[in-house]
């Protein structure tokens, strides 16, 4: 039976051995996430790919000698995301209709980029010292862009385009730290596994994103200006207060260290409770035109619906904001 879901075993290149569905006998397409599909484009830039496919169930080698195995990572990453939204935020897919996603690897030559275009994800192999940017983090942050496609629909500039990059962020990180891998541990760095700068230096850091040298750490009205990467700074050093606080602390191996900007010291009301407050806040209150001040309006109410007018969370909320200079 075709639609019964198979459990396959994944050598993958950035979490160890990992379970993958699939199906068949096999296909890397999993029946129990809504038809989640994997496929190789084999060098190609358009076109749907070639199916996965594996006559034993067992997949890739943990390096890129095989070519399945991007297919594994990209996959598992796609298995994680529907996973972390349906466990903690109650959402069906990518589009909260039941439907999985198709996600494309190998695409192009030495291609060092992922994207999400409205329908389906794709990963290029990287090139030079970069790997292929099948990360978990990464696999997070694309296919979150299909969900703030699919709620706010926020721009992809001015404020709005910032906040949609960090929501990327936010999402692509919670995910990580779902997974719980040995190989992968949830941290507040975007891309770490990847070493896209060729130094194994991450593409973006939450606790302090200027590290980057473009990023901006506080908010103002000038950062509207800058690319949605760059923007979106703020509101991660937002998610990184909100959820840890100021101070320095070693989480998944790395050190972090994050100061507000307004000087004073934000207590932490933990990730969880800032993901969950970020998520209504992106499902139920911002728009397309959203700016860094309608996120701190928004993230308040939802924070007061979801634990009350005079709660912890609450308060913790509107101090992260003010960490980041967004004004009451
Ligand atoms: N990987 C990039 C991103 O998701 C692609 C882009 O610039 N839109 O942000
Ligand atoms: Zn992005
Ligand atoms: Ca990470």
């Amino acid at each position: 039976q075709d639609d019964e879901v198979k459990t396959g075993t994944g050598n993958s290149m950035y979490s160890g051995q990992v379970s993958i569905g699939t199906s068949g006998s096999y296909s890397m397409s999993d029946p129990s996430r809504g038809g989640n599909n994997t496929t190789d484009l084999n060098g190609a830039t358009s076109g749907s790919g070639t199916i996965f496919t594996d006559p034993d169930d067992t997949w890739g080698s943990g390096t890129t000698a095989n070519r399945q195995t991007a297919g594994v990572d990209a996959h598992f990453g796609s298995q994680l995301t529907w996973d972390y939204y349906k466990n903690v935020h109650g959402r069906n897919g990518i589009f909260n209709n039941g439907q999985g996603a198709r996600s494309r690897v190998h695409y192009g030559n030495a291609y060092v980029n992922a994207f999400w275009d409205g329908t389906q994800m794709t990963y290029g192999d990287g090139a030079g010292n970069a790997r292929p940017l099948t990360s978990i983090d990464v696999a997070g942050h694309e296919m979150s862009h299909g969900v703030t496609e699919a709620t706010a629909n926020l721009n992809y500039s001015g404020d709005a385009g910032g906040l949609n990059e960090a929501t990327s962020d936010i999402f692509g990180t919670a995910v990580e730290f779902s997974a719980n891998n040995a190989q992968d541990p949830g941290d507040y760095l975007i891309g770490e596994k990847i070493n896209i700068n060729g130094n194994n230096t991450p593409l973006r850091y939450m606790d302090k994103p200027s590290k980057d040298t473009r990023s901006r750490d506080c908010w103002d009205s000038t950062v509207g200006g800058l690319d949605p990467h760059y923007s979106s700074g703020p509101l991660n050093h937002w998610f990184y207060l909100a959820s840890e606080g100021t101070g320095t602390k070693v989480i998944g191996g790395v050190t972090h260290s994050s100061t507000a900007c307004d000087g004073s010291t934000v207590t932490p009301v933990g990730r969880d409770v800032a993901a969950k407050v970020w998520y209504r806040t992106l499902s139920t209150k911002l728009s397309s035109g959203s700016t860094y001040p309608d996120a701190r309006e928004g993230a308040i109410t939802s924070a007061k619906e979801l634990y009350g007018n005079d709660s912890a969370e609450c308060k913790g909320i509107a101090a992260a904001f003010s960490g980041i200079t967004v004004p009451a």
